[in-house]
């Protein structure tokens, strides 16, 4: 943990019980009786195989120890009432909506997304009657560590639960309904909110399990829990949140995405997952030239998915840094997603000892991370925090943050 006096480092993730005791007592004060359900789901950090998701390719995330909670009753009139309470304890009421008035664009802001899931389930024929629900958690918002997908997969899971759909949360290893929850809240963010994202944020946050990386072949849908254990090291996953986000964040992701979709219709393949390393160049010489170092990140950063997979298999933990970076620098100069502040967290980082850094999430600010020696956490934290302050840049928030379970049922009568 931090050194710094200056509230720059945010505390490490209350975990589930927490975010559910907050989430079970709000609404208890809110509506006056008890929830029926209480779930929650984590945020994540990508530790490898980024922008490969919507390419069909690899992914490597691990849950977060922050969460989302959604405290939920069913009603009988149809209506969907959500209220979220920040850390400053302050409810926000979204204005009540009726699910059957639910469409694209009816409703904004943070409700947006609880509401989104309440539309896509009803668009999958599940008879949702309405519900009241109360959203706490400590998920960082706007930090690139998915509380948007926190915030669905925790409210598809209360819904799903009030409608009496029996969902396997203990059973990871089919991971079906899980994985069909997945694309669900994906679409709710698709096509509801209108973010053009992939799947893995959502995929994360239900699948994931503690102690293990999540690697997930998005064509395939094949998952395999991969332990990761840095703490048996002593090293840590240090979460660098640059607190910035571009304006030209959704437009940028947007305009990469619509970039790989062309590229693969040149190459005449149905995604860039599909072109092999040994055909690079090959394919790369038939892209008009603004396209080609899209699709050389896409297949080399698929390949440091499966490389760094390798070393953990191995055993070889203590050497996946320089994938790491490697991933960052190709984020940077091919798939130009990241920005000074990344940049700068990364190159000090490594300058002060870290064994790899990277922008994780979607770029264009947010977060970035860096395999450290735990000894080491304050140190780089200084440099790092050191090197934004000479620049006169807002100070970052820090946390180690180590692989923590996915989304479950909580118990409402735990406050
Ligand atoms: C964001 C998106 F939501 C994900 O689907 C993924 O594309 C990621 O950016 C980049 O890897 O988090």
């Amino acid at each position: 943990m931090s050194t710094n006096t200056d509230s720059t480092t945010v505390e490490a993730g209350g975990g589930a019980i927490d975010a559910a005791r907050r989430a079970v007592t709000e609404f208890r004060s809110l509506h006056g009786h008890e929830p029926q359900v209480c779930w929650s789901a984590p945020g994540r950090v990508n530790l490898i195989g980024e922008h490969t998701d919507y390419n069909d390719g690899f992914v490597l995330p691990f849950a977060l120890p922050h969460r989302t909670a959604v405290a939920a009753t069913a009603r009988e009139d149809g209506m969907l009432r959500m209220t979220t309470v920040g850390s400053d304890g302050r409810p926000q009421v979204a204005d009540p909506v009726q699910v059957e008035d639910l469409r694209p664009g009816s409703v904004t802001g943070w409700a947006a997304y609880p509401a989104g899931v309440a539309w896509v389930l009803r668009e999958s024929g599940f008879a949702l009657t309405g519900a009241d629900l109360v959203v706490c958690g400590d998920v960082p918002t706007g930090a690139g560590l998915s509380s948007s997908a926190a915030l669905e997969c925790a409210t598809a899971l209360a819904l799903l639960d009030l409608a009496g759909v029996s969902v396997a949360a203990g059973d990871r290893t089919g991971g079906l309904r899980l994985t069909e929850i997945a694309r669900w809240a994906q679409r709710a963010e698709n096509d509801f909110v209108g973010a053009p994202t992939g799947v893995l944020d959502q995929t994360a946050s239900l699948c994931c399990t503690a102690a293990h990386v999540l690697f997930l072949d998005v064509r395939s849908g094949e998952q395999v829990q991969v332990p990761f254990d840095t703490a048996a090291r002593e090293l840590a996953i240090l979460v660098i949140d640059t607190k910035t986000r571009h304006a030209h964040s959704e437009s940028g992701y947007g305009e990469r995405r619509r970039g790989c979709i062309e590229a693969a219709r040149v190459l005449g393949v149905d995604s860039l997952r599909e072109v092999a390393t040994a055909e690079l160049d090959a394919s790369s010489a038939r892209l008009p030239a603004e396209l080609q170092p899209l699709l050389r990140h896409v297949v080399t950063e698929n390949d440091r998915v499966e490389s760094l997979v390798r070393l953990l298999d191995g055993d070889r933990l203590d050497e996946i840094g320089p994938l790491l970076t490697a991933s960052h620098h190709s984020l940077r100069d091919d798939y130009r997603v990241s920005c000074t502040e990344l940049d700068l967290v990364v190159d000090t980082a490594l300058a002060a000892g870290a064994l790899g850094a990277r922008m994780t999430g979607g770029g264009f600010g947010g977060s970035a991370i860096a395999l450290i020696r735990s000894a080491e956490q304050a140190e780089i934290e200084k440099s790092i925090t050191a090197a934004f302050d000479e620049r006169g840049l807002t100070h970052p928030r820090f946390f180690a943050a180590s692989p923590s379970p996915g989304a479950g049922r909580e118990d409402v009568s735990l406050s």
